[in-house]
């Protein structure tokens, strides 16, 4: 299997799987800093130029979520996507939640503050993402009171995609009121088989 990947971005996610999975794969860097994701022959890969992208044979695979997803099942005797139908939802619904209800306002802030051009960012615009996401971490927080994992008693790739979500919201300062998320998240990130924070991957490419 083939990762394309760059340190500091929701390849992340995809590392992490395979990391935990004790999965060998090859890492391929496309480094956004330098356009690599514009390149024809990356553009074959993923059309859209995005990362991550992992190739499997002669499958190639986009967006992060799905390819946890796809390890999980591909790798099923892990038991990081239960097969109690109850207890996927759960892990559904909350990968649903960590993509659309706290990523999504991120995502929001990082290109009003540094990915559009400065004429079309919009301060308000980040100030109301700030708050959506403040709001939607605050239902997480009481959910995660009591809790070591987010569905169960083991990891699933809801702490994959959650924790690491967690983490981007920690690098705009948006955990500091989140004493149980902050704890869980630093908690997924001691583990032996977690990648780097995105802090320490910033520091790795530069
Ligand atoms: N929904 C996609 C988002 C992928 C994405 O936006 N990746 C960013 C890095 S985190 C990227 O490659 N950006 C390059 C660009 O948009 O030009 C996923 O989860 O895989």
């Amino acid at each position: 299997m083939r990762l394309y990947e760059f340190a500091p971005t929701r390849s992340i996610r995809v590392r992490w799987m395979l990391q935990e999975l004790g999965v060998d794969f090859e890492a391929v860097t496309v480094n956004l800093a330098v356009g690599e994701h514009r390149r024809p022959e990356f553009l074959k890969i993923n059309p859209a130029g995005k990362v991550p992208v992992l190739v499997d044979g002669d499958f190639v695979l986009t967006e992060s979520v799905a390819i946890v997803l796809y390890l999980a099942e591909k790798y099923p005797h892990t038991g990081l996507v239960p097969t109690d139908l109850k207890q996927k939802a759960q892990v559904n619904r909350w990968l649903l939640f960590a993509t659309t209800e706290l990523e999504q306002p991120l995502w929001r802030i990082v290109r009003h503050t540094s990915l559009y051009p400065e004429h079309l960012r919009l301060p308000a615009e980040v100030s109301l993402a700030r708050q959506d996401f403040t709001d939607m971490a605050a239902v997480m927080e009481e959910y995660m009171q009591g809790r070591k994992f987010i569905v169960g008693d083991t990891l699933t790739v809801a702490d994959i995609v959650g924790a690491y979500t967690l983490d981007w919201s920690n690098e705009v300062q948006l955990l500091n009121n989140f004493p149980h998320l902050l704890e869980y998240m630093e908690r997924m990130y001691a583990r032996s088989n977690a990648p780097l924070r995105i802090a320490e991957a910033i520091a790795s490419i530069s």
